[in-house]
Parts: structure tokens; C-alpha cells; sequence
């Protein structure tokens, strides 16, 4: 049984993977988390307080950080300001978290000797052409568009400097979008789920043709299960379930599911910069580690993901007019 650090478990998918952790291994967790707009303690209800812990703080406030990595056998580090519109209208929390927090963190993890692995997006490889036979890989160039994407890109770099130059027990893995319960209703999925509930029709930022590849957040969560076990130290893993859908098709399934016309939607002004496809070659993680994804069928995915928004009205209701206020503002 080992003791996990976890940053940012109250976020999506932080929280996903400590109900995974629970559910599925030995494993103690202490969640470290600022508890942000992003932060939802309700995502952590339920578990049982003797495998699951919570402490509210900033991963950037190193005493903090260097007593809990050195109390830890492994920090899964989730933690980051994750919304790229968010970081169009205001870029500097997103270097605070991503860059500074990240930074904070392994110095501690080198300091006390411990293994880190490091959680990171399929975006700072940039974008795809539609066309384009290739996807992502290990080898990729990092080309990252967003505020957002170049301070996650900034954070990986860091990582690998410090495996590189102070021999850190790292990994890290890059990831397509993650999709499945407790997801904040500003992201695409929940946004549209949530509209359709509330009487509003989805918006498709432009022409609705971008293509994102689509994995379920416990795929993910066994991933990176799979990378702290097995993986090799100092090395990247991408991870993706082969999910690609363009934004158009995503739109036209969730109406479908929730008893609308296909067609009940809105263009609106596109995102500044908007990344045109994100495209996951899993096959380094596949073959050297075993993993499969479980949640291959996207469309149940989303049925059961549109069933939980639908129960769980409470978790998603407090944040919703407040996020649709700061779309509002930017005519999206
Ligand atoms: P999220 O925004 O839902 O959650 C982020 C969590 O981090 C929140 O609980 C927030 O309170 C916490 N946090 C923010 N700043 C903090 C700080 N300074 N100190 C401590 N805690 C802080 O994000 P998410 O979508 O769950 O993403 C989690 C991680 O996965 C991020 O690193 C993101 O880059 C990466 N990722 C996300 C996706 C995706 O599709 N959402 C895909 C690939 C990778
Ligand atoms: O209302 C919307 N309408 C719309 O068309 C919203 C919120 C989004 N979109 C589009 C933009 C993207 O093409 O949907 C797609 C998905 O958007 P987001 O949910 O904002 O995700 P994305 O920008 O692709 O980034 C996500 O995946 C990679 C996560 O938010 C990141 O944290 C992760 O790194």
C-alpha cells in the first residue's frame, strides 16, 4: 500500500481518478487542492475518510507542498488552471498554477527524493491539419497555440530539465480530452448537456468542424494507474482511446440522446486561435504497458454522461449562471 499526493483531486478529472484509486487498489490519498472555481469538494463525497484525505492549498506555497511530498511515497500531480477560454481573458493565473505551482512541486519531489508523474494535455503538440494521416506521438515537436496549452507545455519542459539534470523519479503523460462525470459546465460536453436541460441550444464556436479525440476520464485515471505501476522513469506517454469526433457531430449526438432535433443549435464567434484537430497515437503506452481503454463505445459514454448531469443537478447548478455570464460577455 503506498500513500499518493494528489494534486488537484477536486477538479475533474483529479476527482475521477481518486474514486478509481478507491475503487480499485490499496492505495492512501491526500488531495491537495486550492479549491478554485474549478474545485469541488461534492466530487469527493462518499469516499471513505480513512483512505481519503483533504488539504485545502496552493501548490505554489512551497512549506505547504515540501511537508506533504515528504510525507508521500508519489505525487500524482493533477493541479492546473485547465480552460483555454479562461486563459484567453486572463493569462496570469495560469502561469502562477501551471508554471510556478508545477516548479514548486518538484523541487520538493527532487529535494526528498520521490516519484512524480506529471499529468499533461495532447495540446502542446498544437494542432492537425483535417487531412493529416499522422497523430500525435512521443516525438511530436511541442507547438502550443493558447495561453493555456504553452504554460502546460512550459510545465512539461520543466519536468523533464529536472529529470534530466537532477536525475527526478518522473513521468509524464499527455492526454486527449477527457470527458465523463463531475466535468465543470464550462467545458464543451457539460455546457451543451447542461443548455439543453435548461431550455438553451448548444453553441459551436465557428463552423463546428474541429475535431477533438475523445477519451473517458476513467480511461484516463487507468492510464496513469498504469504509468505510476509500470512506467519507465524520465519518459512520456500519450494517452488516447482513438475517439476522434469533430465539435459539429458531438453537438448533433447529445441533442439526439436528449430528445431535440438534430439541428436545434447556434454558431457562434470562434475561439481566438482555436485549435483545429487534437489526434492521439496511443501506441508507445499500448504495447509497452498493456493498456486498453474500457469506455470504447462513445456513444453510451455520452448517454451515461448526459444521465449523470440530468441526477445530479445540484453538483453543476451553482456554477452555471456565473459561466454562462462570461460566455455572454465574449458573444459565445
Ligand atoms: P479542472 O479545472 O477541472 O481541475 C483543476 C483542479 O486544480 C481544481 O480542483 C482546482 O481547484 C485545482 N487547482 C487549480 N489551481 C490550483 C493551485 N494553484 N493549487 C492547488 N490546486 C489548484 O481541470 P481538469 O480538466 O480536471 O484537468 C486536470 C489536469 O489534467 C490538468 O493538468 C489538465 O491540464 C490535464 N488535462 C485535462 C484534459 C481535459 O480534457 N480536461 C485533458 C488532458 C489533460
Ligand atoms: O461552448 C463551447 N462550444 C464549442 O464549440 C465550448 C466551451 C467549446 N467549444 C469547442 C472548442 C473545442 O474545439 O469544443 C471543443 C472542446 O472545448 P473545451 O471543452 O474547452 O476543450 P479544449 O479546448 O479542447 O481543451 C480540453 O482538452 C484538453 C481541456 O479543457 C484541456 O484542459 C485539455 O488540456
Amino acid at each position: 500500500m503506498g500513500q499518493i499526493l494528489v494534486t488537484g483531486g477536486a477538479g475533474f478529472i483529479g476527482s475521477n481518478f481518486v474514486h478509481f484509486v478507491v475503487e480499485h487498489t490499496d492505495h492512501e490519498i491526500t488531495v491537495l487542492d486550492k479549491l478554485t472555481y474549478a474545485g469541488n469538494l461534492e466530487s469527493l463525497k462518499g469516499l471513505p475518510s480513512n483512505r481519503v484525505r483533504v488539504v485545502q492549498g496552493d501548490i505554489a506555497d512551497g512549506p505547504v507542498v515540501e511537508e506533504l511530498v515528504q510525507s508521500h511515497d508519489i505525487v500524482v500531480h493533477y493541479a492546473a488552471e485547465s480552460h483555454n477560454d479562461n486563459s484567453l481573458r486572463d493569462p496570469r493565473p495560469f502561469l502562477d498554477t501551471n508554471i510556478i505551482g508545477t516548479y514548486t512541486l518538484i523541487e520538493a519531489a527532487r529535494k526528498h527524493n520521490k516519484r512524480f508523474h506529471h499529468i499533461s494535455t495532447d495540446e502542446v503538440y498544437g494542432d492537425l491539419e483535417l487531412d493529416d494521416p499522422e497523430r500525435f506521438t512521443e516525438s511530436t515537436p511541442y507547438n502550443p497555440s493558447s495561453p493555456y496549452s504553452s504554460t502546460k507545455a512550459g510545465s512539461d519542459l520543466l519536468v523533464r530539465a529536472w529529470v534530466r539534470s537532477f536525475g527526478l523519479q518522473a513521468t509524464i503523460s499527455n492526454c486527449s480530452n477527457n470527458y465523463g462525470p463531475y466535468q465543470h459546465v464550462e467545458k464543451f460536453i457539460p455546457r451543451q448537456i447542461t443548455n439543453i436541460l435548461d431550455g438553451v441550444r448548444p453553441k459551436l464556436y465557428g463552423g463546428g468542424l474541429n475535431v477533438r479525440d475523445w477519451i473517458h476520464a476513467n480511461d484516463h485515471s487507468s492510464a496513469v494507474l498504469a504509468i505510476v505501476d509500470r512506467g519507465r522513469l524520465g519518459e512520456t506517454y500519450l494517452i488516447g482511446a482513438d475517439g476522434e469526433r469533430n465539435n459539429k457531430d458531438v453537438v448533433e449526438l447529445i441533442l439526439e440522446h436528449m430528445g431535440q432535433s438534430r439541428d436545434a443549435y447556434d454558431h457562434v464567434v470562434d475561439r481566438p486561435g482555436h485549435d483545429l484537430r487534437y489526434a492521439i497515437d496511443s501506441t508507445k503506452l499500448r504495447t509497452e504497458l498493456g493498456w486498453r481503454p474500457e469506455f470504447s463505445n462513445f456513444e453510451v459514454g455520452i448517454k451515461d454522461t448526459i444521465e449523470w448531469y440530468r441526477n445530479n443537478e445540484q453538483w453543476w447548478r451553482p456554477q452555471k449562471a456565473q459561466t454562462e455570464a462570461k460566455y455572454k460577455n465574449q458573444g459565445q
